[in-house]
């Protein structure tokens, strides 16, 4: 079929959060990829995403943050959007579900359908919190999970061990609102019968998708229609949402599920008077891009709510990619171990290409895949500025010293084979950068147009223009084979600019301004010509297009990965809430911290020291201070044992000390160093010192 145009939607963002570097690996690079790649060529293409600002996990956030849910999404819309922006994700709308002309479009689309009569009203019994007289999702619910024993698992999951939970099964459930146990309670939805449109799905899907979209989503849809379609509740009792648009719907909200993807439909609104076009003509081609999370709502849920409205299109494809993992762990925002889309651009400044670049290369498109700091800086120092730039570079310098600045004439009498072999190579790599864009294999695309710069590299290296020149006053004809030479080398860095375009914009229009020309060249038509600059036109002198990133960069960016992680598990146990601090306290053995790698403890110098001296500290009940020696030096340290020994006890003993831990006051005293205890399930405190008498200042290892 062919397509009029294009709709392109990327996921919403929920406004919960800022936004990392798996959500751009994940949908909002590929999708502004492909976008970008439309837009060359011309189509008739439309862009559209936005915040996705209802739901649970707003209001979670709220509670956690101590302000209101519209709080909450005023802040994180204005981080996300920043930082789409900054990082040249081209939407041509970025809208919010919290926009009147949203709340207005999911309750018509709902309206209708109520009033076609496809909903089935169904009474249930739920979770209720009575002092706060509201109705808990489960994720409102807290308790001691039944796996792992810690606090704060929800009613959903335990975030601690992953366990995926349900209210019934946490030990001391309560209501995360109000600390009240939670009661059941009857209440009443209107539910979309998932299960009568299984034939359509099937048919839809089954039959007509199986080749085209990708194995992972086809998978995931075929095994949910294989285990049989559920009605599934489109209403929720809470405050915070789209009101359901009916008379006797006080309390009840618009499931998130209903009315986020119709975002889309609202967003395209505000964009477009011709928005109908995009979403009801037949010859609309709509790919959603979204994370593999999200596959049964774009697939199954959101297409068949569509499907029974009657006046919508369904989409085309939808290209799901799995996830990136960071150095080799899962991303966990609440653990705080994920790379932060703002905060990169603040350490990477001008620098947003070697993301767009490492992440396109790298992407997850058919199994999860990992992103370390070192490939990082591996692919930028390799590839981007050992290769592509190198190339570029190298052309634009020899172009100055051998051909006086300007564009030198192709001289057909003396071309030769390998000339003819990277101008062919050049037409070639256009149309398979087209056919692996159009099949959503972006990283394959990216490779076709960096093995071209290979080739480039290659072919300059063949030809050694500087060397020829050596040879001009013996014989001035050579003069053409150095010609020859850069006039390809430039056509191919005017080529590169374009076929580079859709995935490092900013270096492309770097590019531009060197060779002097307007970004209409990057139409994707000029892709594979040979006469994209004109003969004697001068350029400008070259600019690098990308710096080396040094080692210390990596170490520091691993480092804030490490330091962020620490941080916030020491809030988290600095917010559990006292009763449950005491639960914890009393579990013996204590659960085991999460695992450290032998770089972490090889950090740790522990060493065996002697309690010189030991006396109380004034005004404070648990502290000791003592005096120790290291052997190479003294040290004063602090340590809270007051309650369990007398100084004068302690004196001579041999004890083992963290030697480097940073130095911290406490009642205007520094300690510099800690003490090793153990302690029992009375809580009875033991010395961890070394069985044998030994030297002071040995190693403990
Ligand atoms: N906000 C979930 C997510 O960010 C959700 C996507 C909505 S797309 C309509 O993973
Ligand atoms: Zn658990």
């Amino acid at each position: 079929m062919d397509f009029k145009r294009y709709l392109v939607t990327a996921a919403l963002p929920y406004a919960n959060g800022p936004v990392h570097i798996g959500h751009l690996a994940g949908c909002y690079l590929p999708s502004d990829i492909y976008v970008r790649y439309l837009r060359a060529q011309k189509r008739d293409v439309k862009f559209v995403c936005g915040s996705d600002e209802h739901g649970v996990p707003i209001t979670i956030r709220a509670m956690k943050e101590g302000i209101t849910p519209q709080q909450v999404v005023d802040k994180y819309n204005a981080i996300i959007k920043d930082s789409f922006e900054q990082m040249g994700i081209s939407f041509d709308i970025y809208s919010r579900t919290s926009n009147k002309i949203h709340h207005e479009t999911s309750q018509a689309i709902f309206k209708k359908l109520y009033d076609d009569g496809v909903f089935e009203e169904r009474e249930s019994e739920q979770y209720y919190d009575e002092e706060k007289q509201v109705f808990l999702a489960d994720r409102y619910i807290v308790g001691t999970c039944p796996v792992c024993g810690n606090p704060g698992a929800y009613g959903d999951q335990c975030e601690k061990c992953g366990s995926s939970l349900s209210p019934e099964q946490l030990i001391n459930p309560r209501s995360a609102l109000s600390s009240a146990t939670p009661v059941k309670r009857k209440t009443k939805h209107w539910y979309f019968p998932l299960n009568k449109y299984e034939g359509w799905l099937k048919e839809w899907i089954i039959d007509g998708k199986k080749d085209e979209w990708k194995p992972n989503v086809y998978g995931q849809c075929k095994s949910w229609i294989d285990s049989g379609l559920q009605p599934r509740a489109m209403t929720r009792d809470s405050s915070w949402g789209v009101p359901v648009p009916l008379p006797d719907a006080d309390g009840k909200v618009l499931y998130v599920w209903f009315d986020a993807p119709i975002g889309y439909i609202s967003a395209t609104k505000e964009l477009t008077p011709m928005w109908a076009d995009y979403w009801q003509k037949e010859d609309t081609k709509l790919v959603h891009f979204i994370g593999k999370d999200n596959i049964v709502f774009h697939c199954i849920i959101f297409p068949a709510i569509l499907h029974a409205h009657g006046s919508y299109i369904v989409p085309e494809n939808v290209p799901a990619n799995e996830f990136l993992n960071i150095e080799g762990d899962k991303v966990s925002t609440s653990r705080n171990w994920a790379v932060w889309v703002d905060e990169y651009v603040k350490d990477f400044p001008d620098q947003q290409d070697v993301l767009r670049y490492v992440l396109c290369r790298n992407a997850p498109e058919t199994k999860d895949n990992d992103f370390t700091w070192k490939d990082f800086q591996d692919c930028n120092n390799n590839e981007l500025v050992a290769v592509f730039g190198n190339f570029v570079n190298r052309a634009f310098v020899l172009m100055h010293k051998l051909c006086n600045g300007k564009v030198p004439k192709l001289h057909e009498d003396v071309l030769d084979d390998t000339d003819r072999t990277l101008i062919d190579d050049i037409r070639e790599a256009k149309l398979r950068v087209e056919g692996e864009i159009e099949n959503y294999k972006f990283r394959d695309a990216l490779f076709e147009v960096m093995d071209l710069a290979r080739k480039g590299n290659k072919y300059m290296q063949d030809k050694q223009p500087w060397i020829v020149a050596k040879s001009l006053e013996a014989n001035p004809e050579a003069q053409k084979l150095i010609d020859n030479c850069l006039h390809i080398c430039l056509q191919l860095s005017a080529n590169l600019a374009i076929l580079i375009n859709p995935f490092l914009p900013f270096t492309a229009r770097k590019m531009c301004g060197m060779m002097k020309v307007v970004e209409r060249m990057l139409d994707w038509e000029n892709a594979g010509k040979m006469n994209l600059l004109n003969v004697g036109y001068p350029l400008r002198a070259p600019e690098l297009l990308f710096k080396k990133v040094e080692d210390e960069q990596v170490t520091a960016q691993v480092e804030k990965l490490k330091n962020n992680l620490k941080q916030s598990t020491m809030e988290q146990q600095a917010a559990q809430p006292q009763n449950t601090a005491t639960e914890e306290t009393n579990a013996f053995p204590p659960a085991q911290k999460p695992e450290i790698t032998i770089d972490d403890f090889n950090k740790i110098d522990l060493r065996v020291g002697t309690i010189l001296h030991a006396e109380k500290v004034e005004k404070a009940d648990k502290l000791l201070k003592l005096e120790i020696d290291l052997g190479y030096e003294k040290r004063t340290v602090l340590s809270g044992i007051a309650m369990h020994f007398k100084p004068e006890e302690i004196i001579g003993k041999q004890v083992t000390v963290v030697a480097n831990l940073a130095p911290r006051k406490m009642r205007g005293i520094e300690s510099k160093g800690m003490i090793l205890m153990a302690e029992n399930a009375e809580g009875k405190l033991i010395f961890a010192s070394p069985v044998e008498t030994t030297d002071n200042g040995s190693g403990v290892k």
